[in-house]
This record gives C-alpha cells, sequence and structure tokens, in this order.
C-alpha cells in the first residue's frame, strides 16, 4: 500500500475520466502569497472564473497528509485559514507521512497535477532564480524551474516575480528545454510589469494556437511549457512604484537576514503592505486573468 494518497474529488475524478477540461490552481499563492481573508475570496473567485469558461477547478492542497485534488467549501476555508506549511516537492513525502496539513506551490502542484492526470495549470508568477545578498552568488533557484523541466504540465503565469534574477530565470528556463509561450506579447512578462527587458522564443495568440504547439512539444519531450499571460493593463503597477517598492523589499530581505521558503512571502508581504494594497489589486487581477487563459487552453487541448 503507498503511503502518499492522492485524493480527487468526485467532480475532478469524473471530469478526468471523461477527458473534460480541468485547470488546477494552486494553494501556496493563498496561503503564503495573499493576506488572510483576501485570499479565501480569490480562492473562490478563481475556481469560478474556470466553470464560467467551461471547465473544471481543481484547487490542490494537502490536508492531514492526504494530497487533496479539488477541495470542497470547507477544506478550501482551511486552506486559507492560516497555520500551513508551505509544500514543495521535496517535503510532499515528509507531509504524507507525518500527516500534515499544507500549500501547494508551483512545483508541487505541477507534480500532483500530473499524477492527477491534469495538463493545465494557472498561478500568479512561477518561481525563478533569486537575486543574491550583494556580492554573493544567488544559489535560491525556485524548484519550480527543474520541476517544469520534467514535469508535462502547462502551467499559465505572468512570468516571474520582478523580485527575481529575471535573466538567470531565462537563461535556466532555456538550458531545461522548457517551452516559453508568449500569450498575445513578444516580451517575457515581469508579474507585476506587463514587460521585461526580454523576449520570448514564441508568440501564440489564441488559446487554439497554444494548444496546437503544447500537443505538438508532448510528441517530442516530456517537460512542461510555460505560457506567459502580462498582467491585464489597466492593473499594471506603476513603474516608479514598482522600483521603490523592489528596493524597499531588497533591504528589508538583508536586514531580517530572510532566506530560502520565506523569501517570496516575505517580499510579497512587503510590496501589499508598502503599497497599500496597490500590488494586492495587481497581484489579484493577474492571477484571474491567467486562470481564465489557463480555462480557455484546457478547453482547446481536450476539443
Ligand atoms: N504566484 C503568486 N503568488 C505566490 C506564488 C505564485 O501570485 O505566492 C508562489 C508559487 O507557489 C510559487 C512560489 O511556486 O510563489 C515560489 O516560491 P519559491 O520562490 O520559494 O520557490
Ligand atoms: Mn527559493
Amino acid at each position: 500500500m503507498p503511503v502518499v494518497s492522492i485524493e480527487l474529488s468526485a467532480e475532478v475524478a469524473a471530469a478526468v475520466a471523461d477527458g473534460r477540461p480541468v485547470v488546477a490552481l494552486e494553494s501556496t499563492l493563498l496561503a503564503h502569497g495573499l493576506p488572510a481573508g483576501r485570499n479565501h475570496e480569490v480562492g473562490v473567485r478563481l475556481e469560478r472564473v474556470v466553470r464560467d469558461a467551461g471547465a473544471v477547478p481543481a484547487t490542490i492542497a494537502v490536508l492531514d497528509g492526504v494530497a487533496r485534488v479539488g477541495l470542497d467549501a470547507d477544506q478550501l476555508a482551511r486552506v486559507c485559514g492560516g497555520g500551513l506549511a508551505k509544500l514543495s516537492l521535496r517535503d510532499l513525502g515528509a507531509a504524507a507521512a507525518l500527516r500534515r496539513d499544507g500549500a501547494t506551490t508551483v512545483a508541487s502542484t505541477a507534480a500532483l497535477a500530473e499524477r492527477a492526470g491534469i495538463g493545465v495549470f494557472a498561478t500568479g508568477g512561477l518561481g525563478g532564480v533569486h537575486l543574491g545578498m550583494p556580492g554573493e552568488q544567488a544559489w535560491d533557484v525556485s524548484a519550480d524551474l527543474d520541476v517544469l523541466a520534467s514535469t508535462p504540465v502547462t502551467v499559465v503565469c505572468s512570468g516571474v516575480k520582478s523580485v527575481l534574477n529575471i535573466a538567470a530565470t531565462v537563461e535556466v528556463l532555456e538550458t531545461r528545454s522548457v517551452p516559453v509561450l508568449g500569450y498575445r506579447t513578444d516580451r517575457f512578462p515581469a508579474f507585476y510589469r506587463r514587460e521585461s527587458a526580454f523576449t520570448v522564443p514564441w508568440r501564440v495568440d489564441t488559446p487554439a494556437e497554444a494548444a496546437a504547439v503544447i500537443a505538438a512539444h508532448a510528441e517530442l519531450s516530456s517537460s512542461g511549457v510555460l505560457l506567459v499571460n502580462p498582467v491585464p493593463a489597466e492593473h499594471e503597477m506603476d513603474a516608479e512604484l514598482h522600483e521603490r517598492l523592489l528596493t524597499g523589499g531588497m533591504a528589508l530581505l538583508r536586514e531580517r537576514g530572510v532566506r530560502g521558503k520565506d523569501v517570496t512571502p516575505v517580499l510579497l508581504e512587503h510590496f501589499h503592505t508598502a503599497s497599500e494594497g496597490v500590488s494586492l489589486e495587481s497581484n489579484v487581477e493577474l492571477v484571474a486573468d491567467n486562470t481564465r487563459v489557463a480555462a480557455e487552453v484546457a478547453i482547446a487541448l481536450a476539443g
């Protein structure tokens, strides 16, 4: 008997069995990327966005050591209620064996989605290569990149957070042969900002085009695909405000000596409080838009 149970909700299991479109959603962005209270509202909204587009949502988290794919209302409330660990793929075995609760990152959500037979997944920003402390080589490279290199799941996101070393992140994606498709853009997006200084190797302009590329890639490789969708223009953060928040955030990390898996949540929280919620609106709206695009692509893939 395996120790790790992966439980699909009845709705998700039926949709996967019938080959109907399903979109996986992660729980770390809810539990560790958004403030308490607001996170639950966003979790409910994201599932609604998937349904309104005509697909089935599957929010993923670990509860009492069971990996849940598709949560009921009580389970979603528990994920948003605080106190959950942040679980990357390396942590799933321990959480299962020790019967813990935890929110899943892009890495662990993609791995569980793939096990569950779900090929499309929406989030805000992919983890990437962090900027190091001054004069230091940054060894903080998100497991999201490695897992995407070996897991056949399409991740729809707004690029990587601008708090990362985007140049290095783009290079790692290239080295690991992960295709990056710009959704209606030629530029690699930077989460709060629509464009970074970097271009994408390929551009697609419709869900059908994205689905065709994903299907063709799957014949040749078992890596994931990154579909990058810029934050809607009306919710893009002002460039000067963004620079100010970024400088403040990096100083805060140095002062507090923040490391490892706490870096991303601490930076996001700094952005949300120091901008008095402006960054929060960008974050929520970009995740919602990525979720809509993911549903449209899942429908095109199923059709
Ligand atoms: N997108 C958001 N907010 C988040 C994240 C993504 O809008 O909090 C999370 C994802 O779960 C991603 C994680 O996997 O940030 C990256 O964490 P790290 O840098 O520690 O790998
Ligand atoms: Mn990290």
